[in-house]
């Protein structure tokens, strides 16, 4: 047995940036290396997501973690001892054989994401480097993403006081990492400054640290966004562009999108497509995440179809899903992939379907959760994995700038040595690689 094996797996209860149970665990190896993880979760998830294990009754409100934890302890901490960190696909085809289903609903994606998650930061330590230098893979330079960072919110994000979940900015003209995120700072202020002269209410923030203003429309939300890139003194689409996650799945009932806070307007797929066509010849939009429903595949060909010049980003519909994303590749659906590794559970499964994407020419967009923590670890898979884009929420609270702070920090002591992915990452798709498929 090597040094860099794994010694012990130990969790815990802790609690997220929403004040709900998740688990914290850390991984020991033989060399006495460490790795502490807490892992995120969502609250606008996808049907076909991997399975938190909540544990039900009165603690939390059904939400605590305990079973998941005591998996940890148990049965996957005996699952992964004395195998290699250094070897994550065999540490994760443990986990996964432990669990023996495919959602990882029997012990938990939560807590199988806790001890694959760990287990690289571990090993990361035992050979004295950077996670983004060990889980690169690339043996290209390291790339600082574009990052789209989240100005107004709605949906599941802040109390459904419009219909379509985030609108984002996305800093165009910025030619560095940090010139991209001052970008994104300046048009939060804005936001904020056009809210308040409109009375409207700014003190409090939504999930992920945007703003969740009652507006009397969704269009409505595109106005202020407009409103705010001016404000913060830049030019619309040129300086800072605008990315949507409609989180469609979110109102899609009986087969139509009902848009709530419009009262009740009922729109068919094709309308939908006919409304963010429209939104997209008015705005400088460049992102549409989750135009359509998770399942509705006929309407994301024909949004594919008529919007495919702009970043079309798939999330509720891949769910970091490997089966899924090679279904939409094969269909021409969407032309990017949203990828949270707490969608599929494990490292090794969300790495391929970055490489997957990559090979098909569709962009990837590595994402937090809105039930964050103060964890840094998307950072260093961005830079690793040469996702090109990220999104993590606001400019502002800690679970968010941890990992900000973190990509701020290793373009500072990175240097030249590493490149920026800038506006292209966007903009352009990577060459299509047919025959990995
Ligand atoms: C999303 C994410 C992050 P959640 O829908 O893209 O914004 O939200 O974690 O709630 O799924
Ligand atoms: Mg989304």
């Amino acid at each position: 047995m090597t040094d860099t094996a794994i010694a012990t797996a130990f969790a815990w209860e802790a609690l997220d940036s929403r004040g709900k149970p998740t688990v914290a665990c850390e991984i020991t190896l033989r060399d006495g290396s460490t790795g502490q993880v807490t892992v995120p979760s969502g609250a606008s998830t996808g049907r076909h997501e991997a399975r938190e294990l909540r544990d039900g009754g009165l603690r939390y409100d059904g939400n605590g973690v305990r079973d998941a934890v005591g998996n940890v302890n148990t049965v996957l901490a005996e699952s992964v001892r004395g195998i290699d960190s250094l070897d994550q696909p065999q540490v994760d085809a443990a986990l996964r054989a432990a669990d023996g289903s495919d959602d990882l609903g029997r012990l938990g994606a939560n807590a199988v994401l806790a001890v694959s998650i760990g287990t690289a930061i571990a090993a990361a330590a035992a050979q004295h480097l950077p996670l983004y230098r060990t889980v690169d893979d690339t043996g290209r330079a390291p790339l600082l993403p574009l990052p789209m960072v989240n100005i107004l919110s709605g949906g599941a994000h802040a109390g459904r006081s419009i219909d379509i979940q985030d609108f984002l900015v996305v800093p165009m003209s910025a030619t560095s990492f940090s010139d991209a995120i001052e970008i994104c700072s300046r048009v939060r202020r804005g936001a904020t400054q056009v809210l308040a002269e409109r009375d409207l209410p700014v003190a409090l923030v939504a999930d992920e640290g945007g703003l969740g203003p009652i507006l009397p429309s969704n269009r409505s939300a595109l106005d202020v966004m407009v409103a705010a890139i001016e404000r913060a003194g830049f030019t619309p689409g040129a300086d800072a562009a605008i990315a949507i996650d409609v989180a469609a799945t979110q109102f899609h009932t009986a087969g139509d999108y009902v848009l709530a806070a419009e009262n009740g307007r009922r729109l068919t797929s094709t309308e939908l497509i006919d409304e963010l066509v429209a939104w997209s010849g008015d705005y400088p939009i460049v992102s549409l995440e989750d135009a359509l429903a998770e399942d509705d595949w006929h309407g994301w060909a024909l949004a594919t179809a008529r919007l495919g010049g702009v970043q079309l980003l798939g999330d509720d519909l891949f769910v970091t899903n490997e089966r899924r994303l090679r279904r939409g590749v094969a269909d021409g659906v969407a032309n990017a992939v949203l990828v949270k590794p707490n969608q599929i559970g494990t490292l090794t499964d969300a790495r391929s379907v970055v490489a997957i994407a990559h090979a098909a020419g569709y962009r990837t967009v590595l994402s937090a959760r809105s039930g964050e923590t103060e964890d840094s670890w998307l950072a260093d898979l961005a830079i690793g994995w040469r996702t090109g884009q990220i999104k993590v929420g606001s400019t502002m609270r800690s679970e968010r700038t941890a990992k900000w702070n973190r990509l701020l920090r290793l373009e500072a002591e990175l240097g030249d040595s590493a490149e920026y992915a800038g506006a292209a990452a966007i903009t352009t798709a990577p060459h299509p690689v047919v025959s990995a498929l």
